[in-house]
């Protein structure tokens, strides 16, 4: 499983005021965590600053990549924000996210278009959000052979099917694991991932939900998510669903995060 540590987000209330006080050592200490904890890339988020956003964005990866040599996963849905990040990033990062919004897709494929960028490709068109796993898997094909065709490796390609809370319609659980479930098995070395707190909006004991979702999707083949690296609970979740849906070759890794202290609640 590759994980994005999500922390990193204006969207939260002690990140907001450490990025107004530009408090280095606070996102320098939440960036070093999460990489402690497993997170392959740290998300940077700024997306609350309209006007500056990029400016943040900027500082954002400056201040992080002081501290860890983790790459960085740009989330932002504005190009320009992207392109500004990429300009200062060193290494090779994650692209959060470009869509089938035309808009988006026009200035964003040129960035990715043969280069060794990692790219989520997230299941959003012009026509608003995809309701069922038919609508993700008809957007996930158009971005994937689009991408493909532009020279972007499909094993950098990490679709993204786009999670909405199951309390607004039942079947939004469903809809999402079988759309994994084909993009996985109708394009080998794609990867699948999501952010999953969409899940469980409006309801309580979101954790659970959020703990329990993940677990889920990965019976279902997803292979990334953007997750929160300190909730023990979580991580100890998706060791655990790895092993028993049979990605974890004797045991394993199973075996080494149980050493490593990693399954303790
Ligand atoms: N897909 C993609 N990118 C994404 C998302 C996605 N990026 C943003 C988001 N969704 C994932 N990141 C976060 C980061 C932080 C929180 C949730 C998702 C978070 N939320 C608190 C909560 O849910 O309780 C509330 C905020 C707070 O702490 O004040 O922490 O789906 N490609």
């Amino acid at each position: 499983m590759q994980i994005v540590g999500e922390l990193i987000n204006s969207s939260r209330k002690a990140i907001k005021a450490a990025i107004d006080e530009e408090n280095v050592e606070e996102i320098q200490n939440i960036a070093k965590q999460q990489h402690e904890n497993g997170a392959d890339f740290i998300d940077v988020n700024a997306g609350t600053f309209v006007g500056k956003e990029a400016r943040y964005m900027k500082w954002l990866i400056s201040t992080v990549q002081g501290a860890v040599d983790t790459p960085c996963c740009i989330d932002s849905p504005d190009p320009k924000v992207v392109e500004a990040a990429l300009e200062l990033h060193k290494g090779t990062p994650m692209i959060n996210s470009i869509s089938l919004e035309k808009e988006r897709w026009d200035a964003l494929l040129p960035v990715v278009a043969g280069s060794d960028l990692k790219v989520i490709a997230l299941c959003m068109s012009d026509d608003g959000m995809p309701e069922s796993k038919d609508d993700r898997l008809s957007i996930a094909s158009d971005l994937i052979n689009g991408l493909v065709k532009n020279n972007v490796p499909v094993e950098n390609i990490y679709v993204d099917p786009l999670v909405q809370p199951i309390s607004t319609n039942d079947s939004y659980g469903m809809e999402f694991m079988n759309a994994v479930e084909a993009i996985m098995a109708e394009f080998p070395g794609v990867h699948t991932i999501c952010g999953l707190s969409n899940i469980s909006y409006g309801l309580p004991e979101r954790k659970l939900l959020n703990q329990t979702f993940v677990v889920m999707a990965i019976c279902k083949g997803l292979d990334s998510a953007i997750i929160n690296p300190l909730d023990r609970r979580m991580v100890a979740n998706i060791h655990a669903a790895e092993t028993l849906a049979g990605r974890d070759e004797f045991c394993s890794n199973y075996l080494m995060a149980y050493r490593e202290g990693k399954l303790e609640l």
